[in-house]
């Protein structure tokens, strides 16, 4: 592991646990959508989630809760570029969670500092986008996609499976000019997983951890947890806090959260404990 994540004109150092802060502008995301549909609120979550200690941004314009439509274009650039334009000023890196090439070259342009990406730049020409920029990227592995991905999944170890799919990813991106420390990396809790793959996959974290990029885990407020504690998304904050620390404690590096106050104070625990005499 390097230590490092270089994000643009930032350089993250992965001494502790990163928190990256959700900041959607669709209004159908499963949680939060809906709540930051104008360019405003957008901005105002935002430095809100910095206030409260984000290490670096998560902006998405297009929900990919299972089941959710794709959004076009125009629709992405018109939701995702004003809000960019408007933390221009922010003292994190701010990623952009997109598929699509053309707005991962408008975002980059725009002073977003890495792509997180859940089809592991897997569009034609999206490698190619963000080798040209000195952006970080998060590689996510999903099976399917969020129209389809939750009708019955199936894995023979999914462990493994996602694993040398994410190495395949590096590979590729390396090939393309994006060096392993621009690199992070992401099993892709939820995304055509049953509760049971991302039980598996969370406990069986370290061999993911092994591919030596840092690992970015999201289970906020995510179905699995409603599945285990039967509770409703916005019910979830405990779960998923939960969820954060046992992700850290199996080695993951950056945890993309919706509640960064929160995780904050967990990870503070974590880190008295381990830096106890
Ligand atoms: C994830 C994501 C995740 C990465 C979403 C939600 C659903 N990107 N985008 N990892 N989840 N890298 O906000 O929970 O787990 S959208």
């Amino acid at each position: 592991m390097t230590g490092i994540l270089r994000c643009g004109r930032f350089r993250l150092t992965l001494d502790r646990p990163l928190i990256m802060g959700v900041v959607n502008v669709t209004p159908d995301s499963f949680y939060d959508g809906g709540r930051h549909v104008s360019t405003a609120a957008a901005i105002a979550h935002a430095r809100r989630l910095v206030e409260e200690g984000a290490d670096l941004l998560d902006l998405g314009g297009e929900s990919s809760r299972p089941g959710s439509e794709a959004v076009s274009l125009d629709q992405e650039l018109a939701r995702v570029l004003p809000v960019l334009d408007g933390l221009r000023d922010l003292e994190v890196p701010i990623s952009v969670d997109t598929t699509k090439p053309a707005v991962m070259r408008a975002a980059l342009a725009g002073g977003a500092a890495m792509i997180n990406d859940i089809t592991a730049l897997g569009a034609p020409g999206a490698l190619e986008a963000v080798a040209a920029s000195a952006a970080a990227v998060c590689l996510m592995h999903m099976r399917g996609e969020p129209k389809t991905m939750q009708a019955e999944p199936v894995y023979a170890d999914v462990v493994a499976e996602v694993r040398d799919f994410l190495a395949t990813r590096i590979a590729a991106c390396v090939a393309a000019g994006i060096a392993r420390e621009r690199i992070t990396i992401d099993p892709g809790f939820g995304f055509g997983k049953t509760v049971e793959h991302n039980l598996t996959l969370l406990r069986g974290l370290g061999a993911i951890v092994a591919l030596g990029v840092p690992v970015l885990a999201g289970w906020s407020r995510k179905s699995s947890l409603g599945r285990i504690t039967g509770r409703a998304a916005e019910e979830r904050l405990a779960s998923s806090l939960a969820a954060a620390l046992i992700a850290v404690q199996h080695g993951a590096r950056i945890v993309r959260v919706h509640d960064v106050a929160a995780t904050r104070d967990v990870l503070a625990v974590l880190d008295a404990v381990q830096g106890a005499p």
